[in-house]
């Protein structure tokens, strides 16, 4: 018989150490739902020592992340407040193994949502928009992974910062997007790479977590997705992303 809790304690302490371990499932050797059984429990051990949940990250919502990571399903996972960095902080690349960064839209909860509702619906269960980025962080050596493994990995979760809020009225379906390093242009992009609107993938959210009885709750961050490719943090790195009509989300990594 598997030992799921075994898988979860493997992949809670690689992200709690910061190790790198090799890729362990594969994606003969465990389904989707016990990869997904494996996630929550990896996460009740963070929340056992102390995190809060705080909402949810949506994975591989766009061509270009699918094509960089060789997995080519839509996937989600959970966040904790001690995965939130400030806007305009500091990252500490001692808590990461290989942290790369992604330009998103995040999406505040105010009512819950959960199962098959349309774009309308979920726009309806919206306080706000804003524009994120999101610090990925595979815990698998080399970011080599099948999908098993990348979902019970937290779907690489480990860090997300989020800019300033905006009325959930905002058009946020095909905007322009920079992301820099250092001021020079490292990725250009636009929301529309996000399931052709962001939106979708909150729809998408709400659907996919009801499959392990979860529900999008008020005051919940759902990350919609990364909208380019994701490029490697190195130390000493200032990350900024403009996005068109939002405002610049901002960060620095420590030397
Ligand atoms: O889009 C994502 O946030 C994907 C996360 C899982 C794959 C990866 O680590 O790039
Ligand atoms: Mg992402």
């Amino acid at each position: 018989m598997k030992n799921l809790a075994n898988f979860a304690e493997i992949v809670d302490e690689a992200a709690r150490t910061a190790k790198a371990i090799p890729q362990f499932v594969g994606d003969d050797e465990m389904t989707l739902d016990e990869a997904y059984a494996v996630q929550a429990m990896s996460v009740s051990r963070r929340i056992q020592r102390g995190e809060r949940r705080v909402g949810f990250k949506m994975g591989l919502t766009s061509r270009v992340k699918m094509e960089q990571v060789g997995v080519s399903e839509v996937i989600w996972g959970r966040l904790t407040d001690a995965m939130r960095v400030e806007e305009g902080g500091v990252l500490d690349m001692g808590g990461y193994v290989h942290p790369r960064v992604e330009p998103e839209i995040a999406y505040l909860m105010k009512k819950p949502l959960s199962g098959d509702v349309s774009p309308m619906e979920a726009l309806a269960a919206v306080e706000a928009v804003a524009p994120a980025l999101e610090i990925i962080d595979s815990r698998y050596e080399n970011f080599k992974f099948a999908l098993g493994d990348v979902v019970a990995d937290n779907s690489s979760s480990s860090g997300f910062v989020v800019g300033g809020w905006h009325a959930p009225e905002t058009d946020v379906a095909n905007l322009g997007i920079i992301m820099k390093f250092d001021g020079r242009p490292v990725e250009i992009g636009s929301t529309a790479a996000i399931l052709g609107n962001p939106i979708r993938s909150l729809v998408a959210a709400a659907r996919m977590v009801a499959r392990s009885s979860e529900r999008l709750e008020p005051g919940y961050i759902v990350l919609a997705g990364g909208a380019t490719a994701a490029a490697h943090l190195a130390p000493g790195v200032h990350v900024s992303c403009e996005f068109q009509n939002l405002g610049d989300v901002e960060f620095r990594v420590a030397d």
